[in-house]
Order: C-alpha cells, then sequence, then structure tokens
C-alpha cells in the first residue's frame, strides 16, 4: 500500500509500518556496529529540529553558505549567466535559493524533493517571491534520475545542491548521486554545490554536539522515532549523543552510545547493546579543495570557480557537466 504519510510518499505494510524504515532499523541494528541511515533523522520533530540547528551558535555551516550567496551574486552572475532552469535537489524549504534566483534572472525554477507538502509550499512561497519566474514543482526521489518537466527541456540546466548535503554520503554513494545529476540535467549543465570545508576539531565537534543540546535532540529523536512507528522499547535516557571526528575518512560521525547494558526490541526483533557500544546515526564529510574537486571530477562534473565565505569555514562550487579535454 502506497499512502501519502505527512510529507512523503511511503510504502507502508498492513499495520502501519514503513517498511523501508523497519528493513534499514533491522539490518543496520544487526551489524556488528550498528547504524541507522542518515535519511530516518528527517521525520516532521526531526526536520523542524533540523531548522533549530541551523540557528545555534556553533552550527556554522548554514549561516556561512548564506554569507557566499548574499555577497557573491555579481560573481554568480557572470559565471552562470541568465536564462537558465535552476534545479534544486531536496529543495525543502530552503530559504537559501531566492539569494541565488536573485542575481541570476533564471528562466525557470525546478524543485525536486520527495516531501510533496514541504515541495508545493516552497513552490507557493517562491512564486509569490518572483512572480515573473515560471516554478515547476517535482516530487521526485533525486537519487534517480528524474524526467524534467518539457517545459524547460531546451533551457540549459543548473543543478543546486546547497548545505553540503554531498557530504552525508560515503564516497561512492555521492559518486553515484553526481553521476545521476548529471543524467537528469544533461550534457552541458552547471551545477553548484555546497561543500563543508575542514577545520580546527574543536569547532568542528562544538558544531554537531552544540551546548543548548539542539544536536542531541536531533541525534536522540531517531531512537525515539524507531520506539513510535517502529513498536520499539528503546530506553532513550540511557543513550547519550556523541559527534566524533574521524581523521582517516574526514567527517564527522553522529552516535548514540548505550550509557548501561541494554537489552531491546524493535518491530518484535531483539537486541542488546553494551555499555559504550554505539549506534551510528550519521556521517558528515568535510572537504579540502582537492577532495571536493575529486570526488566531483569522478561524478562527472569539471569544477570551474570556487567560492568561500570570509571565515573561509564553507565552499561553493560551480561545475560542468562537460566532456574533459585533457589528455589522456
Ligand atoms: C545539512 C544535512 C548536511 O551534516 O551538517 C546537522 C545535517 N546533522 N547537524 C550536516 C546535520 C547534524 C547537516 N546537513
Amino acid at each position: 500500500m502506497t499512502s501519502t504519510k505527512g510529507l512523503a510518499l511511503v510504502d507502508l505494510d498492513e499495520t502501519g509500518i514503513d517498511k523501508a524504515f523497519r528493513s534499514d532499523v533491522l539490518e543496520g541494528l544487526s551489524q556488528p556496529q550498528k547504524a541507522v541511515p542518515a535519511r530516518w533523522l528527517y521525520d516532521d520533530a526531526g526536520s523542524q529540529l533540523f531548522e533549530d540547528i541551523t540557528k545555534v551558535p556553533e552550527y556554522y555551516p548554514t549561516r556561512a553558505e548564506t554569507e557566499i550567496l548574499r555577497d557573491r551574486g555579481q560573481d554568480f552572475a557572470e559565471a552562470i549567466g541568465s536564462g537558465r532552469a535552476v534545479v534544486e535537489f531536496g529543495s525543502g524549504s530552503s530559504v537559501k535559493t531566492p539569494l541565488l534566483l536573485e542575481s541570476i534572472s533564471p528562466a525557470a525554477y525546478v524543485p525536486l524533493d520527495i516531501a510533496g507538502d514541504f515541495l508545493r509550499a516552497a513552490a507557493a512561497d517562491l512564486s509569490a517571491k518572483f512572480p515573473g519566474l515560471p516554478v515547476f514543482p517535482v516530487e521526485a526521489d533525486f537519487m534517480r534520475r528524474v524526467e524534467l518537466p518539457e517545459e524547460v527541456a531546451d533551457m540549459p540546466k543548473m543543478g543546486f545542491f546547497p548545505g553540503s548535503t554531498i557530504g552525508n554520503m560515503v564516497p561512492r554513494t555521492a559518486v553515484d548521486l553526481l553521476r545521476t545529476m548529471r543524467d537528469t540535467l544533461g550534457e552541458g549543465s552547471q551545477l553548484l554545490i555546497g561543500f563543508d570545508l575542514i577545520k580546527d576539531r574543536q569547532v568542528l565537534k562544538a558544531a554537531y554536539d552544540d551546548a543548548a543540546g539542539v544536536t542531541a535532540e536531533f541525534n536522540l529523536n531517531l531512537a525515539r522515532r524507531i520506539n513510535r512507528e517502529l513498536d520499539g522499547n528503546l530506553d532513550v535516557a540511557s543513550l547519550k549523543h556523541e559527534a566524533r571526528w574521524n581523521d582517516d575518512f574526514a567527517r564527522i560521525e553522529m552516535h548514540l552510545v548505550a550509557q548501561r547494558d541494554m537489552e531491546f526490541e524493535v518491530a518484535g526483533r531483539k537486541f542488546t547493546l553494551r555499555r559504550g557500544e554505539t549506534i551510528h546515526t550519521e556521517n558528515s564529510h568535510k572537504f579540502g579543495k582537492r577532495s571536493a574537486n575529486t570526488l566531483l571530477l569522478a561524478g562527472g562534473w569539471t569544477p570551474v570557480s570556487r567560492w568561500l565565505d570570509s571565515k573561509e569555514r564553507f565552499s561553493l562550487i560551480l561545475a560542468e557537466a562537460s566532456i574533459p579535454r585533457s589528455a589522456p
């Protein structure tokens, strides 16, 4: 059965359980290092908590990226030109988009999101701000090739993927997505994409473990969601949020750490956690100029311009889907 439950299209079983959520959680909890894919952090409560995170003083990425979009409009206008169809991947309720659209005078805006309710609300907001701009929202999973509306078929395209969301994927998944975006947008298109930068690890750790505990709540909400939606009995009070820097993979990891030996059930299956054992809930990869460029090139995109905020914490890279001419 497929139903529109709250925000997204989900596949439910006869008891109303989201099958993909259940199989991801049961599989992930059966691994030696327990792990749940980060996309399950974003139910209604999680999406709201993420919005709250963007306002805590320690979480710099949103402010840094917004600063670039606000201050570099002239550069974007020159590098991107006018008349493109801007395709935003995972548009959500982005406040960054108007800043970009203001500086480049696009021919159309195509927000893509799996969350239909969010998508239509955001599209309506944007249409109100840019009365002359045709907006064609598409409810789709952008991890797969998307058929774009025929109205934009003949326009040059620019993909927009802000937020360093690419950093939430391990490199092989990130490369798959970049190649899929290239298939969706076509030869000759551009991609403007955010990459958070490697920096002092105390600054990084604080951004993912803020003093007010908003990120901790965001992480613990996943355990609550498992209890709520998968008939679980995890003792949330005995789990502690932890943000770790993994230097080998240049990423911040979020974990839920068991404060005592625990036995629990999820969807009728029994699991144990030893004291100190963790459930890994998110990766947030950080990049240097070269690692970001390598990832883009591996995905079929040639970097052409790069902008940083004034404190050099975050980068926006413009890349092109062109066949690299360099030998061999
Ligand atoms: C905006 C989804 C990329 O990894 O920084 C924020 C998500 N996780 N705090 C990020 C997030 C914990 C965020 N993304």
